[in-house]
């Protein structure tokens, strides 16, 4: 069921991705909107997905937030929500992150999958998603809400695309069956000071339930996750505000460092 037509759907598309793209914040749509629903919120997220597609962005990878218990908290949730990430977001490892061209970016530790088979709810869990597994990699999800002093509720952070804007990846890749993902641990350091830690199982109890829920809310919506993705599975502690001049390194158990630098 939805509650906007698709004119409307396209409007908000448009002014959040403006947002986004021009790095200025804007008010919640649930302001203007207070009776929009869940599949609305991800039909304007799909809208600014085409509407990048349709310049010519590829996507470069499927997302799921608000899984760790601290993030919730931090927001003030109780859901996961999905979004995608775009080719021009992505960054290498010990890359200059250009703080001009964003509003007020966070950082956050990421436990990452990439598959090698599609996978397709309803239905999906561990065993599905333990076999589309091709390997396991980290990565650092800079997050950047579109939304004035980074607040939001569920419904509008799902429509501005879970404050998706630049991720790092790690270029160091393990088998699945290597490691531990629920004891895998995660220090996150700011300019030298560890200021952020956990462990794999503060995502849902292990990382993977995250791509299970991803795959049964896109099949829900008649979408899978192609094999080939890159998955981020969600923040394991509080995001970290950055600025100019700040030095990211996350260290991740068994599966090394991944480091940046804000300019
Ligand atoms: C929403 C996106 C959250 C994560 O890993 O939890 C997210 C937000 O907090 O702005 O990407
Ligand atoms: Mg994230």
């Amino acid at each position: 069921m939805s509650t906007l037509d698709k004119n409307t759907i396209a409007k908000l598309a448009e002014h959040l991705e403006n947002a986004e793209l021009g790095a200025h914040s804007v008010t919640k749509i649930t302001n203007d909107f207070p009776n929009i629903d869940w599949e609305d919120c991800y039909d304007i997220q799909d809208e600014i997905r085409r509407r990048k597609e349709s310049r010519g962005h590829r996507i470069a990878g499927l997302k799921a937030g608000l899984t760790s218990f601290a993030k919730m908290k931090q927001m003030g949730v109780t859901t996961p929500v999905f979004g995608f990430m775009a080719d021009y977001m992505a960054e290498p490892d010990g890359a200059e992150i250009k703080t001009a061209e964003l509003i007020h970016p966070k950082v956050e530790a990421e436990i990452c999958v990439v598959t090698k088979a599609p996978l397709r709810g309803p239905g999906c869990h561990m065993g599905t998603v333990m076999a589309a597994v091709d390997f396991v990699l980290p990565a650092v999800e800079i997050i950047d809400s579109r939304y004035r002093d980074f607040k939001f509720d569920l419904k509008s952070v799902i429509a501005d695309n879970t404050s998706a804007a630049r991720f790092v990846t790690g270029t160091r890749m393990r088998d699945l069956s290597d490691l531990d993902l629920r004891t895998l641990g995660v220090v996150l350091e700011k300019n030298g000071e560890p200021v952020a830690m956990a462990a794999g199982a503060a995502v849902l109890g292990h990382p993977l339930t995250a791509v299970a829920m991803l795959a049964n809310h896109l099949g829900a919506r008649g979408q899978e996750i192609p094999a080939g993705s890159f998955i981020m599975t969600g923040g394991v502690t509080e995001a970290i505000s950055v600025e100019a001049g700040d030095n990211v390194s996350v260290r991740f158990q068994d599966l090394g460092t991944v480091s940046m630098r804000f300019v």
